[in-house]
């Protein structure tokens, strides 16, 4: 069976969504060892069964929550086909910092631009094939509310559920870039490591200061996990010095610059006349 897991930041419409798609057949529990509630529920799609996980709320990948640590490690342990990541369109700039997370963690992603209805009020105009060249990856406009584009919206999931979604490399500067790429290299060229998920976002959360990346790899490889931290160690101190920051920081700095040039390359525009079409 296909399984599907809705993603997304609180309040951007996931329960909304979800209980569209699986209505009562749906079945509620609690993650093991912690309250986060888990939601699972079937969905019928022209005859394909699909399985669909409701997770946990969240604004990113860091797993300095217990939702943000449920969401992740259903991610990396269960490996979903596809992630449909509901996007509060109201909020877009700010719904996309997790968007780009779920790119580079190497799944296939759908956007779905939800609140489409709460955008248009606003006067927002988003170009979703723009969003949708730029990020490499599908993008459905859907008000969840009205059950409006959901048939459009599961149909680009199951498109590429189970599909390489090929790369999605953001840069993170001349300091960064290419440390990042030798520890990636390191992880992927270690014999004991099997990373699910690709070796570049393991050495990204090494660098983010991670610290579940950093003991699991710990565990199972410590000679390369002293290594990497050698090397993080290194970069902090360079990035220290020289521009009185942190790996993490700047990390962060460069991913919202990210968002903030794909927005500018003509995704979001505002509607002048909004008064007389309205
Ligand atoms: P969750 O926190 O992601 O599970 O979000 P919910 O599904 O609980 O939705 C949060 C709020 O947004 C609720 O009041 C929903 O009724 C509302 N909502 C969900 N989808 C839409 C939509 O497309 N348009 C509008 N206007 N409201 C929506
Ligand atoms: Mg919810
Ligand atoms: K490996």
């Amino acid at each position: 069976m296909t399984t599907v897991a809705l993603a997304g930041n609180p309040n951007s419409g996931k329960t909304t969504l979800f209980n569209g798609l699986t209505g009562a057949r749906q079945h509620v529990g609690n993650y093991p060892g912690v309250t986060v509630e888990h939601k699972r529920g079937t969905y019928n799609h022209d005859g394909i069964s699909v399985e669909v996980e409701d997770l946990p709320g969240i604004y990113s990948l860091s797993a300095y929550s217990a939702e943000e640590e449920v969401a992740r490690d259903f991610l990396i342990r269960q490996t979903p086909d596809v992630v449909i990541d509901i996007v509060d369109s109201s909020n877009l700039e700010r719904n996309l910092y997790l968007s780009v997370q779920l790119k580079e963690m190497g799944l296939p992603v759908c956007l779905a631009l939800n609140m489409m209805d709460v955008a248009e009020s606003r006067g927002m105009e988003i170009d979703t094939e723009k969003l949708s060249f730029l990020m490499r990856t599908p993008v459905v406009p859907i008000v969840a509310r009205k059950s409006e584009g959901i048939h459009e919206m599961m149909n680009r999931a199951l498109e590429i559920a189970g599909k390489d979604p090929g790369p999605f490399k953001i840069s993170y500067g001349p300091d960064i870039d290419p440390i990042l790429d030798e520890m990636a290299r390191a992880i992927d060229q270690d014999p004991v490591l099997d990373e699910a998920i690709r070796p570049r976002w393991s050495a990204l959360k090494y660098l983010e200061g991670d610290e579940t990346i950093k003991n699991s790899i710990a565990k199972r490889a410590p000679e390369l996990e002293a290594k990497l931290n050698d090397m993080a160690k290194a970069l902090d101190s360079h990035l220290r010095s020289t521009l009185d920051t942190y790996a993490e920081a700047l990390i962060a700095d460069h991913r919202y610059g990210y968002i903030k040039s794909i927005l500018q390359q003509g995704v979001l525009t505002y509607r002048k006349d909004r008064e007389a079409k309205s």
